[in-house]
């Protein structure tokens, strides 16, 4: 399969085929499990500016509608880096006369709540209305829309230009990408910055993560394919900070060309990820071998400890849980219920396999011998306060980078 680069027009090849899938946060009523949408998830490489994208796309009205079910504040991990964002940028970007920020995706509001504390002038956009208005109870003002080209120059013709525009999880969500860049071009200020983070397509490969791929991550960010998005667009790469977040996250921070120095990390992951292949089909087809082998050991690990009469639960039920459960064929069956702490997902089904989503308590009251963790990047949070479970021999199940027990 072949499709044109939505940043380029470049051809992007398919390196991994998924099969058909659900949307990853589909969390479905049982009534509504006859009307499931699927698509076909392959993903792939722009031959020419490095992007790797998704190939087809599922309509962003459906994935992020009113009710979007992941909340960025449900973990403590998160919330504490979203804040420590935020005074960063009270204390070097926003500190000149009213300045004002920008959050584009800005879910319930973990990182604008405190620039809205400090009273700076700041606007969130999110079209999920029901994050959005978590956020407005928290005193962060919202316009609830896609940000794109001509939202950008409305905002900045209402409140003028941004000293920073930030992003964290979202930018590479947007599959209108090109729009995107074009109103930040629009919108930043002269000595503004662009900053998103999101999840470094290295560490997708290096984890064998490939329940990272699904329909809402349109694109996985590399240092290389973003110096090329930045220059196309014209604005200029200046640095590149690498953070543990969803098990390896990369901190772009983008600028008006020849604003700001750029720091050595630039050219340091550039000649790195010349040197590793990121941006060559043939890694992405090795990753897609060893997709396999996880998918086969998985399977014939879940046999085993049915045949010897043990019980498998699922921990978390992040939108992975979709891609892993749809592509190995695990369902009720295998796993009889995840649990997970946010409720917008309990009572619901696991898109496509439709395995319940249970509270915690449910695992607390009836503890199996072992647990697949499908919020693997939470690992050391989870683990922590899960301590009983495995005082009682409980086991952890991990499938990154590949299938073992702990
Ligand atoms: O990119 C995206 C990121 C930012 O968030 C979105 N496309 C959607 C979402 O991805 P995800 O669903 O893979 O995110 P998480 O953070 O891996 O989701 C973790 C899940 O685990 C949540 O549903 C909450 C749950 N959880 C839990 O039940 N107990 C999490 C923690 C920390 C816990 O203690
Ligand atoms: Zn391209």
């Amino acid at each position: 399969m072949q499709s044109s680069c939505r940043i380029c027009g470049g051809v992007v090849l398919k390196s991994i085929d998924l099969g058909q899938q659900p949307r990853g946060n589909g969390f479905l009523l049982p009534r509504d499990v006859e009307n499931e949408l699927t698509f076909h998830l392959t993903m792939g490489l722009c031959g020419s500016c490095t992007m790797a994208q998704l190939q087809g796309e599922v309509p962003q009205e459906l994935r992020y509608h009113e009710s979007y079910p992941y909340h960025a504040s449900v973990s403590a991990v998160h919330r504490e880096h979203f804040e420590g964002n935020a005074r960063y940028f009270l204390e070097h970007e926003l500190t000149g006369p009213d300045p004002f920020i920008v959050e584009i995706g800005s879910n319930d509001g973990v990182m604008l709540a405190t620039i809205a504390q400090a009273g700076v002038r700041h606007l969130g956009v999110e079209p999920s209305k029901e994050v959005a208005e978590l956020s407005m109870a928290r005193g962060v003002r919202v316009l609830s829309e896609f940000f794109d080209e001509t939202t950008a120059t409305k905002i900045r013709l209402e409140h003028g230009p941004a000293d920073v525009i930030f992003g964290a999880n979202c930018i590479a969500h947007i599959a209108h990408l090109a729009s995107v860049c074009r109103g930040v071009e629009s919108l930043l200020g002269p000595d503004g910055v662009f900053v998103f983070e999101e999840p470094y397509f290295g560490a997708v490969v290096d984890n064998t993560a490939f329940d990272m791929i699904y329909d809402e991550h349109s694109f996985y960010f590399a240092v290389r394919s973003i110096k090329a998005m930045a220059e196309r667009f014209g604005l200029e790469l200046v640095n590149a900070e690498p953070l543990p977040l969803h098990g390896g996250t990369m901190r772009y921070t983008l600028g008006r060309p020849g604003m700001r120095t750029p720091a050595p990390a630039v050219a340091e992951f550039l000649d790195e990820e010349r040197a590793r292949g990121l941006g060559e089909h043939e890694t992405l087809l090795r990753f897609s071998a060893r997709v396999e082998r996880i998918r086969d050991d998985l399977n014939a690990l879940l046999a085993r400890i049915r045949a010897e009469g043990h019980r498998v639960v699922g921990y978390g039920a992040p939108a992975k849980t979709t891609t892993v459960t749809n592509y190995c064929g695990i369902g009720p069956d295998q796993i009889p219920y995840v649990v997970d702490n946010t409720p917008a997902k309990q009572g619901r089904l696991v898109p496509g396999t439709h395995i319940p989503v249970l509270p915690p308590s449910a695992f607390h009251e009836d503890y199996p011998e072992y647990a697949l963790l499908f919020a693997w990047n939470h690992a050391e949070e989870i683990m922590a306060k899960e301590t009983a479970f495995r005082d009682r021999g409980g086991r952890w199940i991990l499938y990154v980078p590949d299938v073992h027990v702990l």
